[in-house]
């Protein structure tokens, strides 16, 4: 017999193993939910927020299915050591799924320091994250903060922006540095070194808004370039936006090269000390940069450079007294959420040719912005010049005609010490070929190549098929994308243009906003929409705006007012931007309130559906043309519905009911101007049509029917667009929602000339201005405008993401917070694979077909659902890997991984 106690021994073990193995179970089911990808107003750790109330954001990863946050916890200190007592603020335990954009909730932040912060998140499964990784950011300085004084060369007021000014301070320091920082702007460009090092990464800084109103700074670390001893602050300016060449003109913003910088320096021993712009700083403009513009081009003499200029041990002998311009305030200057121009990769050459002309041109594949870096040896005074453009002509000579007056000049002069490293600084340049003059022997394939500057915005879309040629059309919206994000989203960035024109940016933000990470860009320029709005409400044609006379308040350009922001919500999920535009989104509607005559808009100038396909024969009624009115009406509906939704969301119910009222007047007047009683658009195009569907303006009874002129309308065409800049956003969605998907896939996969595939079996590698930018028979356009680099067109890339790869986003569950995945194969692909780094994951939607079979892979995001919808499903066919129930041809799942496998029920084309 075995004794009691004997007996109690194996209990006692085993209640300790059941102990040990629930706590390691409860750990590991801890470990497996954390959280990644912490920010504070759309950036990691940044260093400069205004917001008194910043936000803040976190994703979360598990392995589970099905994983929501029930709960979060939030703690800041300004002390790291004091996080876990959240000396600044604690939110406690709060029960919510909010997990993007969270504002801080504590008192009031003290100007110029750092805060540290920490989240921890609870799900549906009873796990608890464990602390987050600690994150900081730091705030800016206070109007009241700033000390330097605004600086600027003795001569001020003369012509001299050429050659660039360059500006020093030598200064000691007696201990060694524990914390510095710099807080910079400029009048110009700027570009700082202290002893010597670069400072930062970012190019064309303080960026471009709207000046006199808004002048961003940047703040830098500059703890380790600092040391105990002599040191010196040198700062380069250029013309840049300011007062450079601006289609037309120079100087828009002022005449004078002005520099503000505060160097704010923490010593060991506790010591503060301030290096200020003013008076006492010295400047030359005997500088290597003999002349830089952006449109031009930049002249460097490496011989005239004054080494050493930025650090201490440098004879300021004949550098001058720099003067104080005490007018120029601090009322204006903030801090910025937008990424700033960094050098983002670099191409290089694929060959050298010799064209027809005898011309040395080197090719680097790929119509890209940036500037060559020239890595070589020369001889003293030797100079290399590069001209830069888009493209060949139909005889392969080097063309530029299309660039009007902008030079894309860069001429180096070697000083002949050596290998020398060069590339522009002040000047940026839309180009696939550079042409080589001057020292041509120098330059080879192996001591050049092209270096890419774009808005540094994480590329948060990938989009991939079976199809290369609609590979290669995703490819060249990428880079009309990358080419045109140039701190402002501008139409071109290559001739004597390269401005924030507002529609080209309406028609584009959607499929930007798959692209990349393009929130905290338009974040800035949607702050300079607002900034530049003219009093009347209307919104300028480019933004930010410097033309002396007022121009603006064309349909479909001044609706960036509205339609940017609604559509930044609805990616975002960011109400901030709501409540920030609101004011000028209201403007802007009563701007179209005040310009109609019994609820028609019918005044004023037009842009209409720029750029649409005029065609050259007799099209029996079925023209291109279309009403620029109709179209205003269009437009004015669509904003007004806009405003409803946004009014809605802001709680504001006043609001709502007056704008549905003046809706339905809106629409009413459309009908009766524009639509006779069967349902036929008084302008019969493709646009026209598109717009009143798209827009809701006609009622459901005449729906049908008027997308079935559409679809005649198109056949009538031999299956071609004719749509323009307006027209061309909605088409292929308009299409698809009546029933005409197989219209749109013709049309995406259409390659002659109207269509999107012309350009990329023409050789593009960008999306072109016009359809017909190079024509069948290989001449150009009219010279005066024939951007090869323009994104307009490429807002087709929306429709690829949402009906392609079936990627679509929900109002009412904004930022994909709930998403429907809903692929429409089609245009003969065997299968697409996309992606969507959204603010809470990565959403996957890959598909493809075999035989009668489809394959659909998810995945979903933790902490959101999707709803995902399965095309041409038999019924009851449809089987999930891991063996979840699905019944019809929908269902709804939370986070996870999903492979789903079906019948089609016929063969889809
Ligand atoms: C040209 C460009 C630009 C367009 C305006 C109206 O400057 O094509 O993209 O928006 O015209």
């Amino acid at each position: 017999m075995i004794s009691e106690a004997n007996n109690l021994i194996p209990w006692k073990y085993t209640c300790l193993i059941l102990l040990f193995w629930g706590i390691a179970k409860k750990e590991t089911q801890a470990q497996a939910l954390s959280l990644y990808d912490l920010t504070c107003e759309y950036q990691q750790n940044p260093i400069g927020i205004d917001k008194v109330s910043p936000r803040f954001s976190w994703k979360i990863k598990t392995n589970g299915r099905d994983i929501r946050q029930t709960a979060y916890e939030l703690r800041v200190a300004s002390d790291e050591s004091e996080l876990k007592k959240g000396s600044v603020w604690q939110s406690g335990k709060v029960a919510t799924e909010l997990s993007v954009l969270v504002p801080f909730g504590g008192g009031e932040l003290k100007s110029k320091t750092r805060y540290f912060w920490q989240v921890r998140v609870w799900d549906n499964k009873g796990n608890i994250s464990p602390w987050s990784e600690v994150n900081f950011w730091e705030t800016a300085l206070g109007t009241s903060d700033w000390k330097a004084k605004w600086i600027q060369l003795k001569q001020a007021g003369a012509d001299h922006s050429n050659p660039s000014p360059q500006f020093r301070k030598a200064f000691e320091l007696k201990h060694a540095i524990k914390k510095a920082r710099l807080y910079i702007t400029s009048h110009g460009l700027y570009e700082a070194y202290i002893n010597g090092q670069r400072i930062g990464e970012a190019y064309f800084t303080p960026g471009w808004t709207s000046y006199h109103k808004r002048l961003q700074y940047q703040v830098y670390d500059v703890a380790k370039q600092l040391k105990k001893g002599d040191n010196a602050i040198g700062v380069l300016l250029g013309d840049g936006w300011f007062k450079g060449n601006l289609m037309g003109g120079k100087h828009y913003y002022g005449h004078d090269l002005s520099l503000l910088a505060q160097l704010e320096i923490e010593l060991e021993n506790g010591e503060k000390i301030n290096i200020l712009s003013d008076g006492t700083w010295k400047s030359t403009t005997d500088g290597p940069i003999r002349m830089a513009d952006n449109y031009n081009g930049e002249t460097y003499d490496a011989r005239m450079e004054q080494a050493h200029w930025a650090i201490a041990d440098f004879k300021e002998a004949n550098w001058t007294t720099v003067q104080v311009n005490d007018t120029l305030g601090y009322e204006q200057l903030l801090t910025s959420p937008a990424p700033m121009v960094t050098a983002q990769e670099s191409i290089k050459p694929r060959k050298i040719l010799t064209t027809p002309k005898g011309e040395k041109v080197i090719d680097f594949g790929q119509n890209l912005v940036g500037w060559v870096q020239l890595e070589a040896e020369g001889k003293k005074g030797d100079s290399v010049i590069f001209y830069h453009a888009e493209v060949l002509d139909k005889e392969g000579n080097f063309y530029t005609e299309n660039l009007r007056s902008a030079k894309q000049k860069v001429a180096y002069v070697f000083k002949g010490e050596g290998l020398e490293r060069y590339h522009p600084r002040f000047s940026f340049q839309g180009f696939r070929y550079v042409k080589v003059e001057g020292a041509k022997e120098t330059i080879n394939l192996n001591n050049i190549k092209a270096v890419v500057l774009h808005s540094d915005m994480a590329q948060t879309g990938s989009f991939n098929t079976s199809d290369s040629l609609l590979n290669q059309l995703q490819h060249n919206i990428l880079w009309g994308q990358k080419g045109n994000f140039l701190d402002v989203p501008t139409d071109c960035p290559q001739r004597d243009e390269r401005l924030g024109w507002t529609g080209d940016a309406q028609a584009f933000f959607n499929t930007a906003a798959y692209n990349m990470n393009v929130a905290g860009f338009f974040m800035k320029w949607l702050q300079d929409v607002k900034a530049d709005q003219f009093s009347n409400g209307a919104i300028p044609h480019v933004v930010p705006y410097y033309w002396k006379t007022e121009e603006g308040g064309s349909a479909g350009w001044s609706d960036v007012a509205t339609i940017i922001p609604w559509n930044f919500y609805r990616l975002y999920g960011d109400k901030g931007i709501l409540e920030q535009q609101y004011t000028s989104m209201a403007k802007w509607i009563q701007f179209m309130v005040d310009n109609s005559t019994d609820d028609l808009w019918n005044r004023g100038f037009h842009f209409g559906d720029w750029l649409f396909y005029i065609p050259n024969d007799d099209r029996d009624g079925r023209a291109a043309i279309t009403d620029k009115y109709l179209i205003a009406q269009c437009f004015f509906g669509h904003s007004v519905q806009l405003m409803i939704n946004t009014a809605a969301v802001l709680g504001k119910k006043e609001d709502v009911d007056r704008y549905e009222q003046l809706l339905q007047k809106v629409k009413t007047a459309f009908l009766r101007e524009y639509v006779t009683p069967s349902g036929r658009l008084v302008s019969s195009s493709q646009t026209a049509y598109v717009l009143a569907l798209q827009f809701d303006m006609l009622p459901e009874n005449l729906r049908t029917q008027a997308a079935e002129r559409l679809a005649d309308n198109i056949r009538s065409y031999d299956n071609h667009l004719t749509t323009g800049f307006l027209g061309t956003p909605y088409l292929c969605h308009v299409l698809s929602r009546f029933g005409h998907e197989d219209l749109a896939y013709t049309l995406l996969m259409q390659r002659t000339y109207p269509s999107w595939l012309y350009p990329v079996l023409k050789g593009a590698t960008t999306i072109w201005e016009r359809w017909d930018g190079i024509k069948a028979d290989g001449s150009f356009q009219n010279k005066d405008m024939n951007s090869f680099n323009h994104y307009a067109y490429g807002a087709i890339g929306d429709w690829m993401y949402q009906q392609i790869a079936g990627i679509q986003a929900l109002s009412d569950m904004p930022g994909y917070k709930e998403f429907v995945i809903a692929p429409r194969p089609g245009g003969g692909l065997s299968f697409a694979n996309a992606s969507l780094e959204t603010v809470y994951g990565k959403i996957v939607s890959n598909w493809k077909i075999t035989g009668n079979e489809m394959e659909i892979r998810v995945d979903v995001p933790p902490n959101t659902r999707a709803k995902i919808v399965f095309p041409h499903a038999v019924k009851n066919s449809v089987k999930e890997a891991k063996g979840l129930a699905v019944d019809g041809s929908s269902t709804m799942v939370g986070s996870g991984n999903y492979t789903f496998r079906f019948r089609l029920q016929e063969d889809v084309k």
